[in-house]
């Protein structure tokens, strides 16, 4: 099989830049390893920036988005039995869309089809040959068959786990990270959301996060032990802590239900430099993860695809490569920004068991001044929002 450009890894990164470069003309085949149905049954994140939101109709597949989704021109940070507004509205004059990562890999699944893209699932063993010269190659196994795709560039969307960061010579990556002492105990739930916003919650008991995916879904994560286990946490003890960590007024809004899904994510920060080795080039969590305390992860996806996008237009209508040599610069640029964001988010908001008492009251002074400075709300506010591409 030829191509102009093999993209590895069906989630948003790979699907989304797939979607906008046969919008160019640009042929592109997407490989990946798991079913759709197995890829669309993985929760993720639910907040998207404005910027990802645009890409997404400019992708051609943001209808049901606009339709759907709710905009939020805020949230709340709760701390010491209160709860403050951050008004992105108010300080910055943008606020952020809600919708689910489920939906919107559904949509771009369904936009994939529709412009006739080729995806091919259950693509075992993905490797990656001559990335250093100038006509790269991906093999693969599909129903015990070796095949092979023959490209111009190959774009490693496939996640952090996935093959296309280990296919670099070792030594030419720099990886930074930081792994944090706690996870994120997830679960969703049909039943109408705490409050209209998202509830950020800074508890001496822990972390909590009271989100949704529309007014009769909510999403909503304990931090928990890195050695908890999903069996440790039964609905009803996870309602319980939940209301525990809530205000009063929050907790009596709170209602339970059966759980519908219940995950536990580990919380790391990391970056692999650069993001590019001669033909391949990483996207997304493939070259970077943050804690999700920031809401930033899939939105820096979203924006790894408009830098990668952006640089093989320029390759193929305009003939030059500037922006090829660029992409790691600048998305590395925008990653580091996002990056210090997520950490400093959750610095603010967990309980460390390794910190001491001055600790602790740095962080109480931090929420202190966060929330009795406009200058520093602002910085919050632009931040989650987004900041420009
Ligand atoms: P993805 O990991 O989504 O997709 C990579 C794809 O590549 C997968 O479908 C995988 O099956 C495939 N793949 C892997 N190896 C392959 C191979 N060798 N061959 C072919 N295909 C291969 N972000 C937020 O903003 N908020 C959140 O609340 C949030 N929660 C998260 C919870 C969890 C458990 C995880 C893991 C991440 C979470 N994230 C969250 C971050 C998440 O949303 C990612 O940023 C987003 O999925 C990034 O998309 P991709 O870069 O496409 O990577
Ligand atoms: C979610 O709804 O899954 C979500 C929202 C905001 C975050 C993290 C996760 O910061």
């Amino acid at each position: 099989m030829r191509t102009q450009v093999a993209i590895v890894g069906a989630g948003p990164s790979g699907l989304l830049l797939g979607q906008l470069l046969l919008k160019e003309g640009i042929s592109n085949v997407v490989l990946e390893r798991q079913t759709a149905e197995h890829v669309l049954s993985r929760i993720r994140a639910g907040i998207i920036e404005t910027g990802t939101a645009e890409l997404l109709d400019a992708a051609g597949v943001g209808e049901r988005m606009r339709r759907e989704s709710l905009l939020h021109d805020g949230i709340e940070i709760a701390f010491a039995g209160a709860r403050h507004r951050v008004n992105f509205r108010d300080l910055i004059g943008r606020g952020v869309v809600v919708y689910g990562q489920t939906e919107l890999t559904r949509d771009l699944m369904v936009g994939r089809e529709a412009a006739g893209g080729t995806t091919v699932y259950q693509a075992q063993d993905a490797r990656l040959h001559g990335m250093d010269g100038s006509h790269p190659r991906v093999t693969y196994r599909q129903d015990g068959i070796e095949r092979s795709i023959d490209c111009d560039f190959i774009a490693g969307c496939d996640g952090f786990h996935g093959v296309s960061r280990s296919s670099f010579p070792q030594s030419a990556l720099t990886c930074y990270e930081r792994i944090y002492p706690f996870g994120w105990l997830g679960i969703m739930v049909h039943q109408p959301p705490v409050s209209d916003e998202l509830i950020y919650v800074n508890s001496e008991r822990g972390f909590a996060l009271c989100s949704m995916r529309s007014r009769r879904l909510s999403r909503l994560y304990l931090q928990c032990s890195v050695d908890d286990r999903v069996e440790d946490w039964p609905d009803e003890r996870f309602y319980d802590e939940l209301a525990r960590r809530l205000d009063p007024a929050a907790a009596a809004r709170l209602q339970t239900g059966k759980s519908i899904e219940k995950s536990i994510a580990p919380l790391r920060s990391f970056v692999a430099e650069p993001m590019c080795y001669g033909r391949l080039f990483l996207v997304g969590d493939a070259a970077h993860i943050v804690p999700p305390t920031g809401a930033k992860g899939l939105n820096l996806a979203a924006s790894d695809v408009y830098y990668i996008w952006q640089a093989l237009v320029g390759h193929y209508r305009g003939g030059s490569d500037t922006g090829l040599k660029e992409y790691s610069r600048r998305a590395l640029a925008r990653v580091w920004k996002a990056e210090r964001f997520s950490w400093s988010m959750t610095s603010l908001l967990h309980q460390f068991p390794e910190r001491n008492g001055f600790d602790r009251r740095i962080q109480e002074a931090d929420l202190e001044y966060l929330l009795s400075s406009r200058a520093a709300l602002t910085s919050l506010a632009e931040n989650y929002v987004g900041l420009p591409l």
